[in-house]
């Protein structure tokens, strides 16, 4: 064995919560943890370039074998010179393994032990996903850090189901290991689900850690359960995680999410929420949310976020934002997308001063002060 493909370092933990400050050493780079991961599914983060990306601070991004898989091939990315090379961002790059895209987008889903039978969602095609496939896929992608294929049952499933599916999730990410053909380059992690049960995740993360990962998943969350659950989940799930490996909550990403994330020893985290949403036309900001196309802001000739030092705001007023889209123009959701993930990635250089400063309650307190905890 060589060196791993991804390492992580623990710089600092905070003193009054389970935050952790890190970074986590990649063959694209180094990035500070805690992080947020802006989503190209299809090798694009939607209306966003890579000089936009890097303008506005983001390390690394998230893809899906799954899209890319059904279209182009991961063969035409191979002969372009994989991912990287491909949507020329020459940063990280994470890819989901399919397993959360099968059951979230594919229709007619029969899980056996070998692997997931489905229809396409684009075709209707007749396909079948494995752990082998799947981890062949993401070898021809070439992304620094790989997922496992793993199930992600819905939340409120019963102890019996969630119990049988965790162990098929051990056994298949034991098989994604060993087709794992480019560990040097490529870090493969493992995924821990369990739903809502505290003994399943237990034996899950048991299970994942004893087959020695560079880094750890939390699946299964944010998928239709309250966030108290979702705290209650993390709060005894992270501890079960090895303190040297970078902890991952898949598919997390709302401001309140990220912080209580956060403070229960969350590393990296992922979604489609700031892209989803600038898309039609509601914005994140210091005061909460901003629909940018309510009739209210049509006068409006001041920035969407008045703390906000990005691109979007530095040049551009809500009440030309709102003119954009009443008359259906793409730049008006470049603007209101480029805001909302720098808005993000500026939320988390916040919290890793704060977890450096030993003040990260107090920061989250005056956060909501202002933002409103129960907005997404
Ligand atoms: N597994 C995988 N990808 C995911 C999830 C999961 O459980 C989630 C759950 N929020 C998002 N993306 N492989
Ligand atoms: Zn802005």
């Amino acid at each position: 064995m060589t060196e791993p493909a991804i390492k992580y370092r623990l710089i600092k933990k905070e003193k009054h919560t389970g935050a952790r400050l890190g970074e986590i050493i990649t063959p694209h780079g180094t990035f500070p943890t805690p992080i947020f991961m802006p989503v190209g599914t299809q090798a694009t983060v939607k209306a966003i370039s890579p000089e936009e990306l890097k303008a506005m601070g983001a390390d690394i991004i998230l893809s899906n074998t799954y899209h890319l898989w059904l279209r182009p091939g991961e063969d035409l990315v191979e002969e372009a010179g994989g991912l990287h090379k491909f949507m020329n961002w020459d940063k990280g790059i994470l890819t989901d393994s399919g397993g959360f895209q099968v059951f979230s987008l594919a229709q007619m889903r029969d899980i056996t032990e070998e692997g997931v039978h489905f229809k396409s969602h684009l075709s209707g095609e007749k396909l079948f996903l494995s752990p082998e496939k799947a981890i062949g896929i993401e070898n021809a992608l070439g992304a620094d850090v790989m997922m496992s294929f793993d199930e992600c049952p819905p939340f409120y499933e019963t102890y019996d189901y969630i119990q049988k599916s965790v162990a098929r999730t051990s056994r298949w990410a034991e098989r994604g290991l060993k087709a794992h053909k480019n560990p040097d380059t490529q870090g493969l992690f493992g995924i821990v689900q369990g739903a809502g049960y505290e003994d399943l995740r237990r034996q899950s993360a048991q299970d994942l850690v004893s087959l020695d990962f560079p880094g750890y998943s939390i699946g299964g969350l944010s998928v239709g359960e309250s966030k108290d659950e979702m705290n209650r989940v993390l709060d005894f799930t992270t501890p079960m995680l090895p303190e040297n490996k970078p902890r991952y909550l898949m598919g997390v990403g709302s401001p309140d999410a990220l912080i209580d994330g956060v403070i229960r020893g969350v590393d990296m985290f992922d979604c489609v929420l700031p892209t989803r949403i600038a898309r039609n036309g509601t914005c994140m900001t210091s005061q909460g949310r901003v629909v940018v196309k309510n009739a209210k802001y049509a006068r409006d000739f001041g920035p969407l976020d008045p703390k906000c030092d990005c691109y979007t705001c530095k040049n551009f007023s809500r009440a030309y934002i709102r003119h954009l889209f009443k008359a259906d123009e793409t730049f008006g959701l470049r603007l209101t997308s480029y805001h909302n993930l720098h808005f993000l990635i500026n939320l988390m250089k916040d919290v890793r001063q704060a977890i450096m400063d030993d003040n990260l309650l107090e920061f989250r307190e005056a956060f909501f002060e202002e933002y409103g905890y129960n907005a997404d």
